[in-house]
């Protein structure tokens, strides 16, 4: 696929879009983007986005406040997108609608993505979703709040252009979106380098906490429900952490995991250079990119760290 309008051909009365549980920057950041996108220059097309509320700092992207958080079952959509989302089961709350439909597609960047739509626009190399829609719009339909949308995207996934998925490319489109004319300096400093009191007290426990593992290759850190309510976060609190472990010196791989719900974990994973955290989070039923990726486990906490722990070793290279 080249473009998006390749897919507006025909009778195209009414679509859907969808982001994935949990939504993250890139997750609001493209679906809000192709939401605005469609509805500027295809007002006849009635839209409807299905989200997930995400942290406060997104909620503020044109075309989130319009999204949906509940499914009308009984709408059947001549086409409905998802971004982002890696799997099937990762729809979430329209995923009802998706099945209905008369034609899905999945636009995504995730290598572990086996394909779950009709069409599958799925680019491993690109940073984001935003920078893989980016590719899929015409430059001169994106206006000032898609572009804000799409640069959201990418500053999200790409850490502001510090991860190793940042290319040449990603900073192409960077600019281009840039040349729109929306306050970037104040969109990165309001959406991702802010943080609230209880992060930055949440951060600092968890960092505390830290244990090294196998001559410092590996750090790790976790957080429990009991320790969540003490410090008076949600999960969406705890972004920032895995990535300041994965900035330890000597360290390959940081390991972060926090509790869900009792006895039920999420992982999160990241390395620094050959270390592929996809392929250990993959042995748990989690998926993800080589640098970034994820699972659940049960037990206890000492448990879970325990069992990914063996499975990073053996992927150590000394
Ligand atoms: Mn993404």
């Amino acid at each position: 696929m080249e473009n998006i309008e390749e897919l507006l051909q025909g009778k195209i009365r009414r679509i859907g879009i969808a982001g994935h549980v949990n939504p993250d920057g890139d997750c609001i950041g493209s679906t809000t983007a192709l939401f605005l996108y469609l509805r500027k220059n295809h007002p006849k097309i009635k839209v409807d986005l299905y989200l997930e509320l995400p942290k406060q700092a997104l909620r503020t992207l044109k075309g989130f406040g319009e999204s949906r958080q509940t499914a009308n079952e009984d709408h059947i959509y001549d086409l409905f997108f998802t971004c982002d989302v890696s799997s099937r089961d990762r729809i979430g709350v329209a995923g009802d609608l998706f099945e209905q439909a008369n034609r899905t597609v999945c636009i995504d960047h995730h290598v572990s993505n086996p394909g779950f739509a009709d069409v599958n626009h799925i680019v491993p190399d690109a940073s984001s979703c935003a920078e893989v829609l980016t590719d899929l719009m015409a430059l001169d339909k994106i206006d000032q709040d898609i572009a804000e949308s799409l640069y959201t995207g990418i500053i999200h996934d790409s850490g502001v252009f510090q991860y190793s998925n940042t290319s040449p490319h990603t900073m192409r489109c960077a600019a281009n979106l840039m040349e729109k004319g929306f306050d970037h300096n104040k969109l990165i400093d309001d959406s991702f380098n802010k943080r609230t009191f209880r992060q930055n007290r949440i951060l600092g426990y968890a960092l505390e906490k830290a244990e090294q593992a196998f001559d410092g290759q590996v750090v790790v850190s976790s957080i429990s429900l009991e320790e969540m309510e003490e410090y008076e976060v949600t999960q969406q609190d705890l972004d920032m952490v895995v990535s300041q472990l994965r900035l330890t010196e000597g360290a390959e791989v940081a390991v972060f995991v926090y509790e869900k719900e009792t006895g039920q974990f999420k992982v999160s994973l990241r390395s620094n250079s050959y270390f592929d955290v996809s392929e250990a989070a993959a042995v748990f039923g989690g998926g993800g990119h080589v640098h970034a990726a994820g699972c659940s486990g049960e037990g206890s906490a000492d448990q879970v760290i325990a069992r990914i722990l063996s499975e990073i070793e053996k992927r150590l290279h000394g």
